[in-house]
């Protein structure tokens, strides 16, 4: 018989029994692993199968990526860990309810926990993130990632998100393993797909409603995203002030924000998509927000004015829009919008000029 085979047959029995007493790290879905250093390092032994990445969390006794070394860059980071587990209070009740009904495997399986770590920042694209996972209630940890100290380039993050920018997030997948999530749509699809069984945010998939929804979320991403940050930058950081291109984009930005005054004109229940708010609403409404600081007039659109003070009033969105620090780019809040425009002006253009010169040399 194969050694391995052997092994596994001895193993059982010694798995069966740590399976009774500790969380363990066999049991597909039931993530993160909790589990008991001897069942790593039994499993380790007998089976080979752990991941030399996350070793150094799930053999201290918590599943956790810690300080995470990538070999090919030589960088070791600290890119994800399980606040909830580090609490010993919390991590005994979670394994009594493991071992003492087996039965209720099931239904923890059907609903994983998210173990999510976020790299943000307070801008459109960051603060939809964090608007959404409040919303959602769930619960998360944040790395800053500054993009004016350019720190989105750093290899260590291109490991999580190799286009190099904000947001992304690590969680912890199925098969106990991380897995990262990066551009805000994609994400918004993740979160609500595998944490949103009540269709807070979402819609039953499959619905009219669902489709709706993801029309929405793209028209965001392929128009209000792409546009509107292109009118930013030739209205606020260019070192050229160049008429036509501020022309394009800010005349293009103030059309798709009539194709959004209309649908809300029409909406019943005030949103977007359906009959309350989804990332739909979630995804557009982060970049509305800085609809004024991109010269346009919210007045001329008063379906999306009343929408965006709505929304905005809402506690879990009020509290993302903060995360990870205070926004200030209100037009009622002039100051607020020029500490915003002279802290990104800079960094964009040495940004991009890092960018270009590194694609040159390939
Ligand atoms: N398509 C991406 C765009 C992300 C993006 O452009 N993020 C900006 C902040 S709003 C960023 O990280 N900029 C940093 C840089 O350009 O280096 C998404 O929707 O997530």
């Amino acid at each position: 018989m194969e050694l391995r085979r052997a092994c596994q047959i001895i193993y059982r029995p010694i798995r069966n029994y740590l399976q009774c007493c500790f969380w363990n790290a066999q049991v597909p879905r039931l993530q993160p692993t909790m589990s008991f250093p001897a069942a790593h390092i039994f499993k380790r032994a007998f089976m080979g199968r752990l991941g030399s990445n996350i070793s150094h969390g799930s053999l201290s006794g918590i599943y956790r990526l810690v300080p995470q070394h990538n070999i090919n860059t030589g960088i070791t980071h600290n890119i994800f860990t399980h606040s909830q587990y580090k609490d010993p209070v919390k991590r005994r009740s979670f394994l009594r309810t493991k071992t003492s009904i087996q039965n209720k495997t099931s239904s923890i399986m059907a609903s994983p926990q998210p173990h999510i770590m976020l790299y943000t920042d307070s801008t459109p694209n960051g603060i939809k993130i964090t608007t959404a996972l409040e919303e959602l209630g769930l619960k998360y940890e944040v790395e800053h990632v500054d993009i004016s100290t350019l720190r989105q380039k750093e290899p260590w993050y291109l490991e999580i998100n190799p286009n190099g920018r904000i947001p992304a997030i690590v969680d912890t997948f199925d098969d106990g393993e991380p897995i990262r999530v990066f551009e805000g749509g994609s994400i918004l699809q993740y979160l609500t797909e595998r944490y949103d069984p009540e269709h807070k945010l979402s819609f039953p998939k499959g619905s009219r409603e669902y489709y709706e929804c993801n029309n929405w979320l793209f028209f965001q991403h392929g128009g209000i995203g792409p546009m509107q940050g292109q009118a930013s930058h030739f209205l606020k950081y260019a070192p050229v002030k160049i008429e036509y291109g501020v022309k394009r984009y800010v005349t293009e930005t103030r059309r798709l924000y009539s194709v959004l005054d209309t649908q809300l004109s029409k909406s019943k229940s005030g949103y977007l998509v359906g009959d309350h708010l989804s990332i739909a609403d979630i995804a557009n409404l982060s970049w509305v927000i800085f609809g004024e600081y991109t010269d346009v007039d919210m007045n001329a659109f008063p379906h999306l004015k009343e929408w965006e003070a709505r929304l905005s009033a809402r506690p879990g969105i009020a509290k993302g829009f903060h995360i990870p620090k205070v926004l200030g780019i209100k037009s009622d809040d002039p100051e607020g919008a020029k500490k915003y425009q002279s802290h990104h002006a800079d960094w964009v253009i040495r940004s991009q000029q890092l960018e270009q010169e590194a694609f040159s040399r390939k």
